[in-house]
């Protein structure tokens, strides 16, 4: 049996785990004056929790084409108090999604019991500093470029190669900080510095890098994103849903152990369906 090490629970990856999105930024609520944001945020949190989520990642910065970066102190000020009430109400793993080893820091202190770093330990290698003082899952997504540019690098030719030699440096650095591998979890940063047909090829190769990165469980985040929308006609993130389906089933297919989205009811269905049919093979 493999299992994901996190500060808080030994997670059993017996089957994909269903990771809950909870954007904490400030477009991401419509309280219309009834609850405050940390009710929201909870609220949706319990209802992820009731279609069968294993994890809430929680962030505070959002990572979309053209997105400011925002401060340590208006970041952590987002996810804090978030992290504290899901925490304290639910017994469910917490992840937080940072890049900034202050933040990761203070949402463990709340509660979060894995960071998710979008950067892999580019931006701030710190990060594995608190992964390992606390022993917190880490997840180490694969990207390119700084923040303000990882939306527009130039294309590389073989993305293929090119995420296992950027997991093989982030996996590197983590060690190297005292992290343990049982900790860490391999992300392939769909959307991420890569072209239309490279974000294709590396959900239909995911196999290739499951092989290579066999002592390592993969998450895959493919939910309502922008290749979806071209492959669908300009769909926008919210007529997403069969596409974003259609691509969890192929990842769990493939061997994704935890898959990273918005629509988590539809998405615990279709991991069941595809696990049993996995079965057969
Ligand atoms: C924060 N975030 C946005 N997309 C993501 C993805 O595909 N994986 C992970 N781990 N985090 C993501």
């Amino acid at each position: 049996m493999v299992y994901w090490q996190t500060s808080r629970r030994r997670i059993a990856l017996d089957r994909t785990l269903v990771m809950g999105i909870l954007n904490v930024t400030p477009d991401s609520f419509s309280d219309g004056g009834h609850f405050t944001e940390i009710d929201t945020a909870v609220a949706r949190a319990e209802e992820m929790i009731s279609e069968g989520a294993d994890i809430i990642d929680i962030g505070g910065e959002s990572t979309r084409p053209g997105s400011d970066r925002v401060t340590v102190d208006e970041e952590t000020d987002r996810v804090v108090p978030v992290i504290q009430a899901i925490a304290k109400r639910f017994g469910i793993p917490v992840s937080v999604d940072t890049t900034k080893s202050e933040v990761a820091k203070a949402a463990v202190d709340a509660g979060a019991e894995i960071i998710n770093d979008i950067s892999g330990l580019r931006f701030d290698d710190r990060i594995a500093n608190v992964a390992n003082d606390y022993n917190t899952g880490l997840v180490l997504m694969h990207s390119r470029g700084e923040f303000e540019s990882m939306h527009s690098q130039p294309p590389v030719d073989d993305i293929m190669a090119e995420v296992a030699a950027d997991f093989l440096r982030s996996i590197g650095l983590a060690l190297g900080h005292g992290v343990k591998s049982e900790n860490i979890v391999l992300d392939i940063g769909i959307g991420f510095g890569k072209t239309f047909e490279q974000n294709l090829e590396l959900i239909a190769k995911l196999d290739k890098l499951v092989v290579e990165f066999d002592k390592f469980p993969l998450l895959v985040g493919t939910s309502r994103k922008s290749f979806i929308g071209k492959v669908l006609d300009g769909a926008q993130p919210g007529e997403r849903l069969s596409g974003s389906l259609a691509s969890v089933a192929i990842a769990v297919w493939n061997g994704a152990n935890i898959v990273r989205v918005h629509d988590v009811k539809e998405t615990v269905e279709t991991v069941m369906m595809v696990t049993q049919l996995k079965m057969e093979t």
